[in-house]
């Protein structure tokens, strides 16, 4: 017997977009998550989308609020040597825009849409596991607290993050794993204080830094720190003084500083899992890959690939199976392109522990490459902005 069309595991931004998708084209699903909905909303992750991103979100109905509460952003800004700063614009140099829109947002948005239409989402499913995935009967198990219970299907999304079990569940000899990890991490702070109006990424002696935005009263920020540092380590007062000292004095004399409200230590990692499908098991999201936050790639890939999927699940029962075949070297195109470009934009802004002066100095000459070649900043914009869809 069929439960259901599309067993779709975790609900965070990959796995409640499917969802969404799939219910407005009226092809049913179920969605599992192992944790609570209060937790997932309280996770404070990414926040500048793409244009594609946004785009994808107005068509699916979703773009209302984003539409009235984001923040434009048509520059990407560049900070090094505490000086020279370069503004690349993405709407001069390419029409298209980005846009300021925290990750929790999109999530309450989902969640409410999911409300709305009746969604069928179990929240707290814990040892959930895969079964049959090669099969034409694949079915899901999970347990809620009154015993164990079983999910006939007919595909399995696996959107559950970089620590999920979906992806575990590709044979060893069919599955291969990508991986770099990067040898600090980021400290990251939202205060309830007026942001910096722009997006900023500073390179300087002391280490990276980055100032962002929620809204008005809302600013993100973060200093590379390292990944033995605690964040009792961390005073507010000692954010500040590090975050100034890293940025130039004309843009450090604008931050208005104060309280912040959380406090958080992100490694930075690129993991890529190879291939994004096994049998009736398609993986989307950081189910499958990961990049360092450097270039706001992460959410991004994972609407893209939920695009992607969920076209090709629709094309499915419409009679063309093409888009499932095409699924996982469709959307691994799009994966190495942001995989590449993340990596690139780390290894510009950053100073890695062992660092040499050789090394110094090509990354002094490579951001003034970019700051003078008018072609390497559309390359920047571009790849910054999003790329199309395939
Ligand atoms: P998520 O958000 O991790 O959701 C996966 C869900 O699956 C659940 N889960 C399970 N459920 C059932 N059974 C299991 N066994 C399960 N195991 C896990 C989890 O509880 C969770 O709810 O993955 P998804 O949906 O693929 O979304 C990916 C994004 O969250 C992520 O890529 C971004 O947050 C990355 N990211 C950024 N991306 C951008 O596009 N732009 C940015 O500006 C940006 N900034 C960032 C970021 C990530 C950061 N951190 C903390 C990693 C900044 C930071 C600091
Ligand atoms: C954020 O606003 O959290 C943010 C912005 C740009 C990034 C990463 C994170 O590259």
């Amino acid at each position: 017997m069929t439960d259901t069309r599309v067993a779709i595991i975790g609900a965070g931004p990959a796995g409640m977009l499917l969802s969404h998708l799939l219910d407005r084209a009226g092809i049913d699903n179920v969605v599992l998550e192992q944790q609570s909905r209060s937790y997932v909303l309280g996770r404070i992750r990414a926040g500048v989308l793409e244009s594609g991103t946004v785009e994808t979100l107005r068509e699916a109905g979703l773009g209302n609020r984003m539409d009235a509460e984001g923040h434009v952003h048509d520059t990407i800004n560049i900070a090094w040597r505490g000086e020279d700063v370069l503004s690349v614009n993405t709407f001069e140099l390419l029409g298209k825009t980005m846009m300021a829109y925290g990750q929790t947002r999109i999530q309450e948005d989902l969640y409410t849409a999911a409300d709305e239409r009746g969604a069928r989402v179990v929240f707290q499913a814990q040892d959930v596991q895969l079964h049959d995935i090669a099969s034409d009967h694949p079915s899901v198990t999970f347990d809620t607290g009154a015993g164990s219970e079983r999910l006939s299907c007919e595909f399995i999304a696996g959107c559950d993050g970089f620590h999920g079990v979906s992806r575990t569940h590709i044979p060893d000899h069919v599955r291969t794993d990508y991986d770099k990890v990067y040898p600090f991490g980021w400290l990251g702070i939202l205060s309830e204080t007026p942001p910096l109006p722009i997006l900023l990424y500073a390179n300087h002696e002391r280490g990276f830094a980055l100032c962002s935005m929620r809204n008005p009263m809302l600013s993100r920020y973060y200093v590379q720190a390292p990944l033995t540092d605690r964040i009792e380590d961390w005073s507010d007062d000692r954010f500040w003084d590090e975050l100034l000292t890293r940025l130039p004095e004309s843009q450090s004399s604008r931050i208005v500083t104060g309280p912040s409200i959380e406090k958080s230590l992100a490694p930075l990692r690129s993991h890529v899992s190879e291939p994004m499908r096994w049998g009736n098991l398609f993986l989307a999201g950081d189910a499958a890959h990961i990049v360092p936050p450097t270039g706001a790639k992460g959410l991004n890939l994972a609407v893209a690939d939920v695009r992607y999927l969920s076209q090709a699940l629709i094309a499915h029962y419409a009679g063309d199976g093409t888009g499932l075949e095409d699924y996982s070297a469709t959307a691994l195109r799009r994966v190495w392109g942001a995989v590449r470009f993340s990596w690139w934009m780390t290894t510009l802004l950053h100073r890695f522990p062992d660092q040499t002066a050789f090394d110094q100095r090509a990354q002094e000459q490579e951001l003034s490459y970019v700051a003078s070649s008018a072609h390497a900043q559309a390359a920047l914009a571009e790849q910054y902005v999003g790329l199309p869809y395939s």
